[in-house]
C-alpha cells in the first residue's frame, strides 16, 4: 500500500490537534504531501506537529470561513481530505453551543462545498463521534445504532454526519463517516479526563499536587489509543466505496476505574485519599455508558485496535511522569 500512496495528495483540517497530528506523521511515511488547515491565532500552536513541521505545508483557514476553506482545497488539489477540525470538548459546548454548532456542525457542511466546488473527485473522511448516540438505545453501539445526542456538540455532530450522507447521495461524491469511540494519548488536551488523570497522577506521585478532582466518575467510556484510529480512517477512504464505520474497543471501563490504573501504575497507594469530586464538572446532560462494536470495519477493512485499557493508561501515565520531571528540572 505504501508505494501506492506515493505522490498523493491529502489535506488535514485540525492537524494542530490529538489525531491530526498523528494522521499527518502516518500519511507522511506513507509517502503522501501532506497539507494542514490551521487557522489564526495570536500565538501558534503547533507543538504536536512540530515534529514534521518542515514536512507539512500548513495552509492558513477556519472552519467558520468559507472563502478560506475554498482557497485551501483549491491550494492542495487534494485525493484525500479528512474533517478532523472542531471545537472537540463536550463541556465547552454547553458554554458555547454557537461557536460549537458554527464550527462542529456548519464547517462540515463548509468544506463539503469547497470540496464539491473545487475538487469533487477528492475523498473525503469525516470525523463522527460516539458522541452521537449519546443516551444510548441499545449495547454495544453500531452503525445501525439510533442516534440519541446529549450535548450541543453532540448535535452538531449528527448534522454533520447527515450533511455527510447526504452529499454522497445527492452529488455522488465519496465521503465517508467514521464513528469514532474515544481515543487518547499522550498528546490529549489536559482538560479531557484521561490526561486530567494522566496529568494529576504525575503531578501527584512527584509531589507536586495532592488530588485530582473530577466530576462523574461513574461514566463508563470504550478508550481506545489514538495512533490505532488514525490508520482507521485512511483504511475507511481506501474502502471501494464510500461506507461509514464504527471505530472502537469493544470494552468500556469507568472514569474511576482509568484513575485507580493510573495511580498503580504510579505506584501510589490509597488512591482514594488522592481523589476528590467537585459537581461543577458534571455536565447539565450526561452520557452514561458507552461500548462500541466494531465488527463492519474489522471485516471489510481489517482493522482492529492494537492497543488495550492497562497499555493506554500505562503510555499515558509514563509519557507525563517524564515530562512533569522534565519540567521541573
Ligand atoms: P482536538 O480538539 O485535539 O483537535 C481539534 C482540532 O480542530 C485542532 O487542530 C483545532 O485547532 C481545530 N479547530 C478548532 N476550531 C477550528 C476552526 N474554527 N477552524 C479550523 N480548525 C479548528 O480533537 P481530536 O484530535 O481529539 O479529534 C479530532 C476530531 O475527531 C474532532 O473533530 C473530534 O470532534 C473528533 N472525534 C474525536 C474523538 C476522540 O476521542 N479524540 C472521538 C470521536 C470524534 P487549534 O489547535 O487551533 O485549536
Ligand atoms: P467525552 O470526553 O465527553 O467522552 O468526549 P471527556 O474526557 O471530556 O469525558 C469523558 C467522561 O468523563 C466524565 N468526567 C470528566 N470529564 C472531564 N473532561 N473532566 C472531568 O473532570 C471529568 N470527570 C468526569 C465526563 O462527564 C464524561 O462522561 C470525547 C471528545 O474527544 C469528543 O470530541 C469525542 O467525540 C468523544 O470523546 C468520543
Amino acid at each position: 500500500m505504501t508505494g501506492l500512496s506515493r505522490g498523493r495528495r491529502a489535506l488535514i483540517t485540525g492537524i494542530t490537534g490529538q489525531d491530526g497530528s498523528y494522521l499527518a506523521e502516518y500519511l507522511l511515511k506513507k509517502g503522501y504531501r501532506v497539507y494542514g488547515l490551521v487557522r489564526r491565532l495570536s500565538s501558534p500552536n503547533i507543538s504536536n506537529i512540530a515534529s514534521v513541521r518542515g514536512e507539512v505545508e500548513i495552509l492558513d483557514g477556519d472552519l467558520i470561513d468559507q472563502t478560506s476553506l475554498n482557497q485551501a482545497v483549491r491550494a492542495s488539489e487534494p485525493d484525500e481530505v479528512y474533517n478532523l477540525g472542531a471545537q472537540s470538548f463536550v463541556a465547552t459546548s454547553f458554554a458555547q453551543p454557537v461557536l460549537t454548532g458554527e464550527t462542529t456542525g456548519l464547517g462540515t457542511l463548509r468544506l463539503l462545498e469547497a470540496v464539491r466546488a473545487q475538487a469533487p473527485q477528492a475523498r473525503v473522511y469525516q470525523a463522527s463521534s460516539s458522541e452521537m448516540f449519546g443516551h444510548v438505545q441499545s449495547e454495544p453501539q453500531n452503525e445501525g445504532t439510533a442516534f440519541h445526542p446529549r450535548s450541543p456538540y453532540g448535535v452538531a455532530k449528527v448534522y454533520a454526519y447527515w450533511a455527510c450522507i447526504n452529499y454522497r447521495e445527492a452529488y455522488s461524491m465519496f465521503v465517508a463517516n467514521g464513528i469514532l469511540f474515544n481515543h487518547e494519548s499522550p498528546r490529549r488536551g489536559l482538560e479531557f479526563v484521561t490526561r486530567k488523570i494522566s496529568d494529576g497522577v504525575a503531578r501527584i506521585a512527584l509531589g507536586k499536587a495532592k488530588t485530582v478532582t473530577l466530576g462523574n466518575m461513574d461514566a463508563r467510556r470504550d478508550w481506545g489509543y489514538a495512533p490505532d484510529y488514525v490508520d482507521l480512517m485512511w483504511r475507511t477512504l481506501q474502502h471501494d466505496q464510500p461506507e461509514d464505520f464504527v471505530g472502537a474497543t469493544g470494552e468500556s471501563h469507568t472514569v474511576r476505574e482509568f484513575a485507580e490504573e493510573a495511580f498503580r501504575v504510579a505506584g501510589i497507594e490509597h488512591p482514594e485519599k488522592c481523589l476528590a469530586t467537585d459537581p461543577k464538572f458534571n455536565r447539565p446532560a450526561e452520557v452514561y455508558n458507552l461500548r462500541g462494536d466494531a465488527s463492519k470495519a474489522k471485516r471489510f477493512l481489517g482493522w482492529e485496535p492494537r492497543t488495550r485499557f492497562k497499555e493506554l493508561v500505562r503510555i499515558m501515565v509514563e509519557a507525563d511522569l517524564a515530562r512533569v520531571k522534565k519540567e521541573s528540572a
